[in-house]
């Protein structure tokens, strides 16, 4: 095996790249290695050697070493020369950068937020949900979801009628945005709802859904 990827469970930005290696094939050239984060593996010399952020997911290919989800993808759809998962010509290559920034800077923020509240905080023992956070990231939620919706009433994918590195970054959540607990307001949304189950129903996704243990 020539590929390494350190991964995590429950992680959306970890999910990206292990749907991405299933996507394209590169599954049986990958070890997963699971880092644990309460075992503090994750902050050691030794893993920080490897990503001085001492966050997942990293990828390393033989002596490459890349660390950022969305990076990772880019990498290996260009190794794979997909240019139907990444398309290479400029105004789709805008796009696709468009939305990984959207996703980072905005809807992720306000789903992240929701969900940790609501989700992680419960699963790990942290106290009460923030209900004040709760209520401002669901305004922001709206916000964005609204120009999600918009697009996606047009549009089978976020590029079109192929699913893409684009749909990868920007779905990122969907397990958890989907999980009734999660109270995120998905319901008001119907073409980003149906979107997201057709997500968790494409192959390479399902196969990184996330292990709630
Ligand atoms: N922008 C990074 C975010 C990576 C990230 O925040 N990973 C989380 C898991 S979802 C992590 O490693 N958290 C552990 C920590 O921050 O200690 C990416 O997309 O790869």
């Amino acid at each position: 095996m020539d590929m390494k990827l350190y991964t995590a469970a429950v992680s959306p930005n970890c999910r990206r790249a292990e749907a991405a290696i299933h996507h394209l094939g590169f599954a049986d050239r990958t070890e997963f290695k699971r880092v644990d984060f309460s075992s503090g593996e994750i902050q050691s010399d030794a893993y920080l050697e490897i990503n001085p952020n001492g966050k997942v997911p990293v990828l390393a290919h033989g002596d490459y070493v890349l660390w950022e989800s969305h990076a990772i993808m880019h990498y290996l759809a260009g190794l794979a020369g997909d240019d139907k998962f990444m398309p290479t010509d400029n105004r789709s290559q805008a796009e696709i950068i468009r939305w990984q920034f959207w996703e980072t800077c905005h809807f992720n923020r306000a789903i992240g937020s929701i969900c940790w509240e609501t989700l992680v905080k419960p699963m790990m023992g942290l106290g009460e949900p923030d209900e004040e956070l709760i209520a401002k990231s669901e305004t922001e939620f709206h916000r964005f979801a609204k120009v999600l919706e918009g697009h996606l009433k047009d549009h089978k994918f976020l590029l079109g009628d192929n699913i893409s590195i684009a749909d990868f970054s920007v779905a990122s959540h969907s397990a958890l945005i989907l999980n009734p607990n999660s109270r995120v307001p998905v319901g008001a949304y119907p073409a980003i709802e149906a979107w997201l189950i057709g997500m968790e129903a494409h192959p390479a996704w399902a196969k990184t859904a996330p292990d709630w243990h």
